[in-house]
This record gives structure tokens, sequence and C-alpha cells, in this order.
């Protein structure tokens, strides 16, 4: 459609940007934008206003204590995660409402309404507690996107067990670490999973990781690839999920938790090598996913709502299961990969559902706009009626792409900027009000204070800048899990009194927020965080590295790609097939989303007379650009070497 290409890259030079119709306006949720001065002049006030709406047993005495850098929010209340986002809807219509629409991979499909929903999370709470599950005790949750994935999420909130979700696609050893560092009791797995056509093996990778988790008494396992993959049960240890089930009682009285009571551990990657348990709690969080959801997704009764992450990451904690859930809203969940069978499962889904609310990453629209329309017009995507992106900045080019050719110019589109610390979204258009320009995220949601600031935390009017929030939120994380230390170090000591989210920003002279990154050692991989060190040490792990420095490259599909310069132990020679054994061990270590693109093997690693390996230049060399200042370098020579081998090189 080369006309209209041309529109597009007339659009983005032409800085257009896109209000709402006046139809959509006028139906929506938030219509004006008073909500900004009234969540301004007080914020408490707002967030208390949103609490009021959820199901308390004890109403709180305070809405906020804020002693930087900790919160509490609703101090003294009492409420439950899973009654606020089930029992409470059983006592009206929409008791047979589905609450989860589940498409497998195989196209098979499952409806819970609200009251099946019930009676799944009833019983397995129960069983939860017949294996001795008890308030406080963590339990490790690693399940492919199935239905009992959910239903075992909301079973621990309703026993007070905080839970630990591990995304399927981590490797064995990712499991032992985060299995080991929240103490979990309790393993729920599967016997494997679907992905692309082909089965992950799940339990052999949990059995795996288990042969070193002394805390683990009990695995339950969930039977979906039956046949397809031979599984060992250990005796005394692993039990059937459907056996459990099938004598468990129907009812579980659900515990009244204290709204600062631990929900959930996850796992996410920080600039160390060792990931970070992000701590959520309770009343806060839900309060915080139940208003963003109503409000940026302005979400109806009637709403097939769709994230398509994978409820592993915290955009399917907070945007799966939690904030559709507490609104009593249908929300979809998709077993498999967006290319399974072929390029349009997405827009199939979208139509044999009628999804009205479409949320996805950058990354796959972008992996769209390359595949063409061919299949994408053999759909109908007539209702949809609003779209959103999460996880990266998106490109004017991708937005445009997704505005003209998913939602028809009928959808508005919320670029929405958060993180798994966050909790809920915190940069946000809200559809109803907000003048978009294509690739901003534009503003904070109501009652966020959000800023760019330069290197000494002063507030930058117009321009780049580090990305800060100055004032606490209700689904803020409260801590790392048993590293109290390093919450305030990664978060709060960067600039005095501000949280650091580890971002830079453009403001433009209309106030728009423009997302460009991380600063630091995080890379952004499809919308996936890793950590530099990770793979690094990932790497050097391997009996033939000596040293090993990885870097993300700007990548045109995935935001970013992983590229790793190494060098190698005396005597050892770089070919082909070291160059696999690397990529697989890492693979094998962290996970595939981790795999490094392309590994570079150099005699040694450019570093700063300090000893600090220079990444920086590193990138420089991988993306061909003018190298910077190397002044500081110790050894020249190194990076003439590299550039000479790689410098212009497609890599
Ligand atoms: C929700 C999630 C967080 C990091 C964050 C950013 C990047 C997320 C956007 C974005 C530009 C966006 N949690 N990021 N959303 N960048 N525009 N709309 O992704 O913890 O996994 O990642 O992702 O760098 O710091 S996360």
């Amino acid at each position: 459609m080369p006309e209209e290409q041309e529109r597009i890259e007339y659009l983005i030079k032409q800085k257009k940007t896109f209000s709402p119709s006046k139809g959509f306006r006028d139906n929506a949720i938030v219509r004006d934008e008073s909500i900004y001065k009234r969540a301004k002049r007080s914020p408490e006030a707002f967030w208390e206003s949103f609490a009021k709406e959820l199901h308390w047993y004890r109403k709180w005495k305070r809405v906020l204590d804020w002693k930087l850098p900790h919160s509490k929010w609703f101090v003294g209340g009492k409420m439950n995660v899973s009654y606020n986002c089930i029992d409470r809807h059983i006592d009206s219509p929409r008791r047979n409402k589905a609450a989860i629409i589940w498409e497998g991979e195989l196209g098979e499909t499952s409806i819970l309404t609200y009251w099946d929903l019930y009676r799944e999370v009833n019983k397995f709470a129960n069983v939860l507690k017949d294996l001795g599950i008890e308030k406080g005790d963590r339990v490790t949750i690693y399940l492919p996107m199935i239905p009992e994935l959910p239903i075992a999420m909301l079973a621990c909130a309703r026993i007070g067990a905080p839970h630990n979700v591990v995304f399927g696609g981590f490797s064995a050893e990712s499991l032992t670490s985060r299995i080991n560092d929240s103490k979990s009791t309790l393993l729920i797995t599967a016997d494997g999973g679907y992905r692309k056509g082909s089965v992950v093996a799940l339990k052999k990778n949990a059995d795996e990781a288990l042969t070193d988790t002394p805390t683990i008494r009990n695995v339950v396992v969930v039977k979906r690839v039956g046949d397809k993959e031979s599984v060992s049960m250990k005796k005394g240890r692993d039990l059937w999920w459907h056996d459990l089930m099938k004598y468990a009682p129907p009812y579980c009285d659900p515990e009244k938790m204290d709204s600062e009571d631990l929900l959930y551990i996850l796992y996410t990657s920080g600039t160390t090598g060792k990931p970070k348990g992000i701590v959520h709690t309770t009343g806060g969080f839900l309060t915080g996913v139940y208003a963003t959801f109503k409000l940026v997704f302005d979400i109806r009764e009637e709403d097939t709502y769709w994230c398509t992450a994978d409820i592993g990451w915290v955009t399917g904690h907070s945007y799966v299961v939690y904030g559709p859930l507490a609104n009593g809203a249908t929300t979809l969940m998709y077993e498999g990969a967006p290319k399974y069978p072929d390029i349009g499962r997405f827009w199939s889904i979208v139509e044999k559902y009628g999804v009205t609310v479409f949320y996805t990453a950058p990354t796959a629209i972008r992996s769209y706009m390359r595949w063409g329309d061919e299949y994408l017009n053999k759909y109908n995507l007539s209702t949809l009626r609003l779209l959103g992106s999460v996880g990266e900045p998106i490109n004017p080019e991708a937005w445009m792409w997704y505005y003209v050719n998913i939602g028809k110019k009928r959808c508005p589109i919320v670029d929405t900027w958060w993180q798994t610390e966050t909790g809920m979204i915190l940069i946000t258009p809200l559809p109803g009000v907000t003048k978009l320009k294509p690739g901003s995220a534009t503003f904070p949601f109501p009652g966020i204070d959000v800023d760019v600031v330069d290197e000494n935390g002063k507030s930058i009017k117009e321009g780049t800048g580090y990305l800060v929030i100055k004032n606490p939120w209700p689904a803020m994380l409260r801590t790392i899990y048993g590293d109290p230390k390093r919450y305030v170090e990664e978060y709060w000591s960067r600039f005095p009194n501000m949280y650091f989210t580890g971002d830079w920003a453009n403001k433009d002279k209309d106030g728009y927020l423009w997302i460009l990154g991380r600063v630091d050692d995080v890379m952004n991989v499809a919308g996936h965080r890793i950590s530099t060190m990770e793979v690094e040490s990932a790497l050097v792990d391997h009996h033939s590295v000596a040293e090993a420095a990885v870097i993300g490259k700007s990548d045109e599909l995935k935001g970013q790609s992983i590229v790793a310069f190494t060098s190698l132990k005396e005597g050892i020679k770089s070919d082909s097939k070291l160059l696999d054994e690397l990529k697989q061990h890492v693979v094998k270590k962290i996970g595939a989303i981790a795999r490094p693109d392309s590994i570079i093997f150099t005699v040694e690693l450019p570093k700063t007379r300090s000893g600090k390996i220079m990444r920086r230049l590193l990138r420089d060399i991988a993306e061909g650009r003018v190298l910077g200042d190397t002044t500081t370098l110790a050894d020249p020579e190194v990076v003439k070497q590299l550039k000479d081998k790689y410098g212009h090189k497609e890599m």
C-alpha cells in the first residue's frame, strides 16, 4: 500500500496529533480534564475514591503513611484480593459473565464465568491448605498460559500465600534461584506447554531445578500436554492437580488480609547479575490496578479485553489478571505464539471473540507491520474500539501503522509507560481526553507526579533527562524481597527524595513525555527486561570464556538485540561450534529470551585505565557509529582491532 505509506510518512513529518472522536469522548468514563486537577489537589482523596469502590472487611484508618522511601497505603484496612476479583461479582448479574476466555494454541476454547472461577479458586485454595500452605508461605508458580495459572494465583491470594510466578520460558537454573530466594515451599507446574506447535517440557525443567531447592515440600502438576511428554512423578512429593481437585471442598473462607500484607513477589532484571524480587502488597496494589485499568482502558460491562502479555511478566499480573477481574471485566488469555499456525493468529482471535480493547507490545506491532496485510485483511477487526501499547518505546511509524491498519483510524491508542516496580500504569493518555502524538506516552496518570531532571536532579522544563517520580502511588513496590538495602540504593539514591526509574525521557514544549529507554545496563529485547550482567555471568560461567561484555544493539524489530563480546581462555580456539555452544549455555542458564543474537570473539575487551569495560564503545562498534571519546582507554589498539574487524559489518 504505497499510498498509505506515503500518508504515514507525511503525518509523522507534520507532527500530526489525534484527538478522540466525539463519539468516543461522549461515551468515555473520563470525558474532560478536570480529573487531573482534582487528583492534583488531593492525590490521597483521589486514590481513596477508588479504594471505596472495592470491598473491605475493615476500613482503613489513614489513606497513606509516607516515610520516604517507604509507603503504606490504606493503613489498618483489611481486604482480600480474590474476594474483590471474584466474590464481589457473583452476587450480581456478572455471576454468569465470562471472566476468562481462554484460547489454546491448538485452537481449543475454554470460557470460565465468574461463577466457574469462584468454584475453581475456592477448590484450589482448599487444596493449598490441605498441602499445609498457610498465610505468608510463598508459592512458586511455573505454568504456561492456561486457566490454572490465574486460578492458582487467585487461590494463593485467597489464603494469603504470596505467589511468585516464574515465566515458563525461563530455564531450570533461573527457576532454582527464584525458588530459593523466595524460600517457597510449594511449586505449581505443568507436564508441559505448547509454543509454536512444539511442547515445552516444563516438568522436566522443574525436576532439574528441584535438585537444588531444599525448601520445596510438594509439587502440583497440571496435565496440559498428556501423552506428548512423559513425566516422572516423584513419590511423596509430586501430585497431579486433577487428583487433588477431585475431592476438594467447594468453599474456602477468604483470609482477611492487612492492606500491607504481601500479595506477590515477581523477579525482574536489574543492573547486577542477580534478579530482584519485587514486592507488591494487597490494598494499594489492587486499588492502583483497579483504577488504572478502569480509566486507561475505559472499560465497559460489555467489553472483551485482550492483553497479549504472558502472565509471567508484570503486565500479565496487573492487566491480564488483577486489573480486569477487579473490574468484573472479561479478560482473554491466549496460550501460544502470534505466528502459530500462521501470522494471522492474533487477528483471527480478535474476530473469533469480538475483541473490543486490545493491548500489546510494539515489538509485536512491528512484526505484523513487516509481515504485510495479506493475513490482516482476511479478518474482521471492526469490533475494536481502543488499542494499547506497552513494554518499550513505540516508534511513530509503528504507532501510525497500528492506528491505521488495526484501529482503522477509529481507535485511540494508549501508549502506557510503567514497570514491574511501579505495579501499575503511571504515564498514559486517557483515551477520551488526551490529544495523542504518535510515539509519545503523553502525560502522567492523574495523581502521579512525574518529572524529567538533569544530572543534579533539577527539573528540566523542556528537553532530555532522567525520568523520576516525586510522590508515592498505591501500587508502588514496597521493597526488594530479602534485600531492603538494595531497595533504597537502586531506586532512592540517585536523586534525593525521588524515585529513579532507570529511564531517560524527553519533555517537549507542550509537556508531552517521550520515553527514550534505559540509562542503565538493562536491555529491552522484544519488550523483555534483561540485564547485561546476567548474560555476562552466564557466559563467563562457561569453561572456555575468560571475559564477556554484553550490550543491547538497536534492532528495528525487537528494539534491542543482544551482542556479546567475549575473550577466550588461553589455548581455546574460536569457531562456530563454540559460538553455538556459548549461545546454548546462556539459554540453559537464563532462558531462550536471553540468547545472544551475535557473539564476537576478541583477544581483549576495551577497558578504561581503572579497568571498567567500556560498554558504550562496544555499542558504537556494534552499531557502526563513529567512535566516541576513547581517551581513558587503557589499550587503544584493542578498539582499533575490533573496529577493523567488525565496525562496518552487519552483525
Ligand atoms: C510494563 C513493563 C520496564 C521498562 C521501563 C521502560 C520500558 C515500558 C514503556 C517503556 C517506553 C513505554 N515492565 N517501557 N513501557 N518504554 N514506552 N510505554 O514493561 O519492568 O518489564 O519493564 O520497560 O524502559 O523502565 S518491565
